[in-house]
């Protein structure tokens, strides 16, 4: 590294200086703690992206969020040249950059690591393009992002403004593949291939009647925002979005609101009320990563929940159903069947229900750990990945070369049998490819795909919920003196440290183990538990399910108490 890049580093360096006391791991979805700690690790995440920029020769975003997390949280996270999440093997060097004690000893972690990574100071041209929601600490984060970028010579920050994190992994994939990638290109893109789904949907299938409005909680934030903008860009007749808690009418971010607020209090978000029993319902979360429906009920104060479970299964027998048509036909012409491996990409979350169903339709289901990144890994090995945390988190990817042959299929049919279903089917299938985020979930898309799918089916979202009955569970957190002490295996459902833990679970949610002393049926029919430490909270979670709500409930707070028995207290 020449003198001029040390000096400079170390110049900016000092006006950063390192968080005292709290140590910031790159988690499930990058720093994320109280925005007024973050400064000094938004200026060395911007010198992080930077560098991954050098090293891939490519576009890298930087994103300034802290998606559900109260207002006065902030956050930052890189995006890859695909779009995708930071590659993992840059993980720990992100978390000894935030660590670095001085500038003297950042200085020293960045030559070892470049030195490793063979990454060449050679002045070059990269860009990072820069995102933030609609938290009012971001504008100076966005300055100390700037400023890490800045300190290392050749790269650029280009501020793209106020965007939903979606709209910015969108954006540096587009970039790198040296397409339109401005906001207004994606909105573009959705409208464009949202249409052109339609009205391959309603040439063919019923009307929806009753079913032609979607109210919509923005959780006060940038995805309220952004798709009043989309609305407008649609202009639809056919289908009525009502946008509520966009952000404009002065609400608080996240409070009362968005989709982690309705997905884990199961109640209406603020806003919403007994005007809206039967109408369909959806929420998305602080920075529009997440999408959840859900119906207000008419007595109780509980909502009818539609959860990403839900939206991949329907997402799933769409996709399904739209390949058998394709593949009805013998392929006369060429002979050429693709076969298409579909995979569905679950976590420990999705409900126990979802997952038999999916089985039942005859898919492949697997599952990882909790956070996008491991969701979205697996999914790529598919021709067709379709994955989905429950909490609204997810997409469909589409492999390279399936998307060539249903080109290819798509043109073939053009001449032989033009207009018929097969042909529409194929249609269908490359309009939700370019509806569809292909770089991460996207709640502004995976609505409109959703309410494509409803239309062409006729469902309502009572239709669409019947599809199979979740199994009550219970969500719980524990705060312990160290959550890191707790490791897992088997995409989190078990405990290998520390021991003795698990088979204190297993014998609690053991069907025959623990029978009910007066009828001798078991205490937790169909019971599930886990334990995972959380990666945005210092908390254990406790995740229980089981045939019947009280049965659910009472499995989590006995492994609750266990969490607490063996790991200790933690102070709140
Ligand atoms: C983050 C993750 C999300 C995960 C959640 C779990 C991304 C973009 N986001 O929001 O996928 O479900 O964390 O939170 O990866 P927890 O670790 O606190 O339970
Ligand atoms: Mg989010």
């Amino acid at each position: 590294m020449e003198e001029a890049q040390r000096s400079l580093l170390l110049s900016s360096a000092v006006r950063f200086p390192p968080l005292e006391g709290a140590r910031l791991s790159y988690g499930t979805a990058g720093f994320r703690t109280d925005a007024s700690l973050l400064r000094s690790t938004v200026f060395r995440a911007g010198i992080l992206a930077a560098l991954r920029a050098l090293k891939t020769r490519s576009v890298i975003g930087l994103v300034i969020t802290a998606s559900h997390n109260k207002v006065s949280d902030n956050g930052v996270k890189i995006a890859d040249p695909t779009g995708e999440m930071l590659s993992q093997d840059w993980e720990p060097f992100a978390d000894s950059l935030a660590a670095a004690p001085s500038p003297d000893h950042l200085l020293k972690g960045i030559i070892e690591f470049a030195e490793f990574e063979k990454i060449e100071f050679d002045g070059r041209k990269v860009e990072v393009l820069i995102g933030r929601d609609t938290r009012p600490s971001g504008q100076s984060l966005l300055e100390a992002a700037k400023l890490g970028i800045g300190s290392i010579i050749g790269a650029v920050a280009v501020d793209v403004g106020i965007l939903t994190t979606p709209q910015l992994h969108w954006m540096v994939r587009a970039s790198n593949c040296s397409t339109q990638a401005s906001e207004f290109d994606y909105f573009e893109q959705l409208s464009r291939s949202f249409r052109c789904l339609m009205d391959l949907i309603l040439g063919g299938s019923e009307s929806n009647e009753g079913n032609d409005k979607v109210v919509v909680d923005g959780a006060n934030g940038v995805g309220g925002e952004k798709l009043l903008v989309l609305k407008e860009m649609l202009n639809l007749k056919d289908l009525e979005i009502e946008v509520r808690n966009s952000g404009r009418e002065g609400g608080v971010l996240n409070e009362g609101v968005g989709a982690d607020f309705v997905q884990k209090e199961k109640v209406v978000p603020s806003g919403f009320g007994p005007q809206d029993v039967g109408i369909r319902c959806a929420s998305l979360d602080g920075d529009a990563d997440r999408l959840v429906y859900f119906t207000a009920p008419s007595s109780s104060s509980k909502i009818e929940l539609v959860d990403g479970d839900k939206i991949l299964s329907l997402f799933a027998v769409f996709i399904k159903e739209e390949l058998s048509i394709l593949n009805k036909e013998p392929d006369a012409s060429t002979g050429d069947d693709y076969q298409c491996r579909i995979g569905v990409v679950q976590t420990a979350y999705a409900n126990g229900a979802s997952t038999d169903y999916l089985k039942r339709l005859g898919l492949e289901v697997f599952f990882t750990p909790t956070g996008v990144k491991y969701l979205h890994q697996k999914a790529t090995q598919y021709d067709i990945g379709i994955y989905f945390e429950a909490n609204g988190h997810g997409t469909i990817l589409f492999s390279e070369p399936f998307l060539r042959w249903l080109d290819a299929k798509n043109n073939e049919l053009s001449s032989v049998a033009k207009g018929s279903e097969q042909q529409k089917a194929a249609l269908r299938l490359l309009a939700v490819s370019k509806l569809i985020n292909p770089a991460v979930g996207d709640a502004l898309s995976g609505m409109l795909l959703v309410e494509a799918i409803l239309r062409h089916k006729g469902w309502s979202i009572h239709r669409w919920s019947e599809l199979y009955h979740d199994l009550p569970s219970k969500q719980l957190k524990v705060k312990v003196v160290d959550r890191t002490a707790v490791v897992t295996a088997n995409a989190e459902t078990e405990v290998v440290k520390p021991p003795s833990i698990q088979e204190a679970i297993n014998a609690e949610t053991g069907t025959f183990a623990a029978y009910d002393t007066c009828c001798l049926k078991a205490k937790y029919p169909q019971g599930r538990c886990f334990i995972r430490p959380s990666g945005t909270e210092d908390v254990i979670r406790v995740y229980a399910e089981a045939s019947t709500q009280d049965a659910a409930d009472s499995l989590a707070n006995s492994v609750a108490k266990l969490v607490d028995k063996f790991l200790g207290h933690g102070s709140s």
